[in-house]
């Protein structure tokens, strides 16, 4: 296991008065063995307790993991009751933490055993740890965006008058692998003119004409890290409206990444892209949070909105993508991933922001 992630985990544990978890969703078992097990519907358990002895992983034989996960693998078949079998494991004197994604047949089958004193929904140990990525990690984000940013390159090439957004987001695909991702982080999303106004719209038989905008929300997936970039383009001309839509973006996009650094609040940071939109009096238009935290999942745990009063801390990677939708008319976003670093701020993407005319 990867024991500085598991040690960093255990001592917030110790902090909430807990001295063992059953952590169960896969992404956080990735997190702390490197090996990605999707259990369907059976159970996969990772039991850590303080006394490091008695950490093991629960895996239904089903699922052939040969590699060594670091911790102690305990195999059920399905004749097996699994939450009996991890029962036998825990220490039925004191509390223990819970995994938000655990299913709850399993949690009230545990109960039923009285397998701890209490239970307590424990995620937020495991989560808050992997907002803060290490080394390792930093490396496979950068790689990830790196791969979107040249994959933002290769798709706008293939923008000309008539295509669909379908026949646009739909070599999406081929693109990232020919750049060595593994797949998407999230279904791309590809809207012309009026659909970009459209929240989450993910494409259809819309083509392209003159003047519409071209918004492209798109993510791949290297080495298990996400990435994720907004840009929006216009085709081969732009109104002085639209003009001046995007530059409000761009501007409230760019205030929001100059302010970052160890101990800014999130709200705070939410708050200045969201001034200098409502400022220019498109605050309405602007229907949703700025940002989201970012990593194995495509969203994780945190977000940058006017509710999180937390603070920025060296490792954090989330996304800054203002927007301002006009409903039936044009959609302008402008999305980066962001790394809070010791005294400021690294953009993960470089692809251009300038306002460009695609032909
Ligand atoms: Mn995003």
């Amino acid at each position: 296991m990867k024991t500085q992630r598991l040690d960093k985990i255990i001592n917030r544990l110790l902090e909430k008065g807990l001295e063992q978890m059953v952590i169960c969703d896969p992404c956080s078992v990735f997190y702390l063995t490197g090996t990605m097990i999707k259990p369907g519907e059976r159970m996969l358990a990772l039991y850590i307790n303080k006394d490091r002895t008695r950490d093991r992983i629960f895996i239904n034989e089903l699922f052939t993991v040969n590699e060594d996960l670091g911790v102690e693998k305990v195999w059920f078949d399905d004749n097996t009751d699994a939450a009996e079998l991890l029962s036998e494991y825990t220490d039925k004197s004191k509390p223990l933490g819970i995994d938000k994604k655990f299913e709850a047949r399993f949690l009230l089958r545990l109960m039923e055993l009285n397998c701890a004193s209490g239970y307590v929904n424990a995620s937020e140990c495991v989560d808050t740890v992997r907002q803060q990525k290490d080394a390792e990690e930093v490396e496979f984000m950068r790689a990830a965006s790196k791969i979107n940013d040249l994959a933002m390159s290769e798709i706008i090439k293939r923008i000309s008058s008539g295509v669909t957004e379908e026949e646009i987001s739909s070599q999406m695909m081929d693109i990232y692998k020919s750049f060595g991702a593994e797949g998407y982080s999230f279904e791309p999303l590809v809207g012309f003119g009026e659909s970009a106004a459209i929240g989450h719209y993910e494409g259809g038989a819309r083509k392209l004409k003159e003047g519409d905008c071209v918004l492209i929300d798109v993510g791949c997936v290297k080495d298990g890290y996400c990435s994720d970039m907004t840009r929006t383009f216009f085709y081969k001309s732009v109104t002085d409206e639209h003009r001046k839509v995007y530059e409000i973006v761009k501007k409230a996009q760019q205030a929001a990444i100059n302010m970052i650094k160890p101990g800014v609040r999130f709200c705070d940071i939410d708050r200045t892209a969201r001034d200098i939109i409502t400022q220019a009096g498109y605050g309405e238009k602007f229907t949703h949070r700025l940002g989201h935290f970012i990593g194995i999942e495509c969203h994780e745990f945190g977000d940058v909105s006017v509710k999180n009063e937390s603070r920025a801390k060296p490792g954090m990677i989330f996304s800054i993508e203002p927007g301002i939708y006009l409903e039936g008319d044009v959609g302008v976003r402008i999305e980066d991933l962001v790394m809070v670093t010791e005294s400021g701020v690294e953009v993960l993407n470089s692809f251009t922001k300038e306002l460009t005319l695609l032909d």
